[in-house]
């Protein structure tokens, strides 16, 4: 397979597929996945919900009221089918593009809107949803997610009805550091975490072909520990393979590499113009294997679901996007010397003699709008 051959519409072989484009369910001797029609029904609502806040995101920084918004249009079926594969125990650590996950950890849209908004640092308790906070600084969060698998190995809290750690990183994370070390550091103390990649096939303007020469999936073998490649635009797929992966981490089999193969529709972020770099014809091929698309063809074509379910889904999403819209509007700007607050749990010099600083440097904006 060369590289080019993987970015085109064909499937890769070695892609582990339960929903086809079309809508077409299909057998996997290694992964199944029985779901009730309300399951799948429940799934379709996810992902259409999210698409439409992540929709109303980007429309909310066109119009200047968020500084940037990484859009995961596209990738809603990998994060919707990992995100609902977790049990409450689980710990999840983000990029900054897991909007999808975050719905399903209950995490309020508004929040994620606050940090790209600029008036918070993402205003959500990573405890209280088991979510950590968006990380930024590529890879990294890996390393975080092995610390605190190892953690949960340490207090005995894995087993059957115990906790499993997931990592959600991109296809140019992996050639991060932060990431292969933290690969390394899982493989040797057997941690209990899922290592879940997912591959959009670009890293901003760096397409995949510059990260890798074989698929990333199999990079796992070398570190000593399974890699799956899954069709990352077919939630029931990754329903099933996360599922798997992080019950085998909890039953003591060790870490998973999840190579959710699938595409970014979008810009990298709203800063970004990929006509710079791409060609539309890709994206075309991609579209017809939208994630939503072919739910909604497995619903209706099984009778699953009638139009008036499709219309009470599309009514809920868009009564969800103005409220997203309005709650944003309302977010008060910060007091200003707030950034401090949160950068420790206790007292720190450093961060008084910033904080004074910053309040002095503020007093003189005061100075000149009084005159004095
Ligand atoms: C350590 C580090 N280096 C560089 C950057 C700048 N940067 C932001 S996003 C990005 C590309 C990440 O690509 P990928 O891992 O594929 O994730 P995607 O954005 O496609 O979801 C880079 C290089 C950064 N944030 N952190
Ligand atoms: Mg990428």
């Amino acid at each position: 397979m060369t590289a080019d051959a993987s970015r085109g519409a064909q499937a890769p072989p070695e892609l582990v597929q339960l929903l086809t484009p079309e809508g077409e369910r299909v057998e996997h001797p290694d992964y199944d996945i029985d779901l009730t029609p309300e399951e799948v029904r429940g799934l379709y609502r996810d992902l259409v919900l999210v698409r439409r806040v992540d929709l109303e995101a980007v429309a909310l920084q066109r119009q200047g009221e968020l500084g940037i918004w990484a859009s995961l249009l596209g990738q809603e079926a990998a994060q919707i089918g990992s995100g609902r594969a977790l049990t409450d125990a689980d710990m999840a650590f983000p990029t900054y593009r897991e909007h999808g996950v975050a719905w399903c950890r209950g995490v309020d849209p508004v929040n994620l809107l606050g940090l790209f908004r600029g008036v918070n640092h993402g205003g959500w308790d990573p405890v209280e949803h088991n979510f950590h906070l968006y990380t930024i600084v590529i890879g990294s969060q890996t390393l975080h997610a092995v610390g605190y698998a190892m953690g949960i190995q340490r207090d005995g809290a894995v087993g059957e009805n115990g906790a499993a750690t997931i990592v959600y990183f991109g296809d140019g994370a992996t050639s991060q550091g932060d990431v292969n070390e933290s690969f390394i550091w899982a493989s040797v103390f057997n941690a209990p975490v899922v290592f879940f990649c997912q591959n959009n096939q670009w890293a901003i303007s760096e397409p995949l072909e510059k990260q890798s020469r074989i698929p990333l999936y199999r990079r796992a073998s070398g570190f000593g520990f399974p890699g799956v490649r899954v069709d990352g635009n077919d939630v029931f797929a990754c329903l099933a393979v996360t599922r798997k992966a992080l019950a085998d981490a909890r039953s003591g089999q060790g870490p998973v590499l999840i190579e959710a193969f699938t595409y970014r529709m979008g810009a990298h972020t709203t800063s970004d113009d990929p006509t710079r770099y791409r060609v539309q014809d890709e994206l075309e091929a991609w579209k017809l294997k939208d994630p939503i698309e072919r739910v909604r063809a497995y619903l209706f074509k099984n009778q699953l679901a009638d139009q008036a379910f499709f219309d009470e889904v599309d009514a809920e999403a868009d009564e969800l996007g103005r409220d997203v819209r309005k709650r944003c509007l309302e977010m008060p700007d910060p007091e200003p010397l707030a950034i401090f607050d949160h950068v420790y749990t206790e007292p720190h010099r450093l961060m008084d003699e910033e904080r004074a600083a910053f309040a002095a440097y503020l007093s003189g904006f005061e100075d000149e709008e009084s005159g004095r």
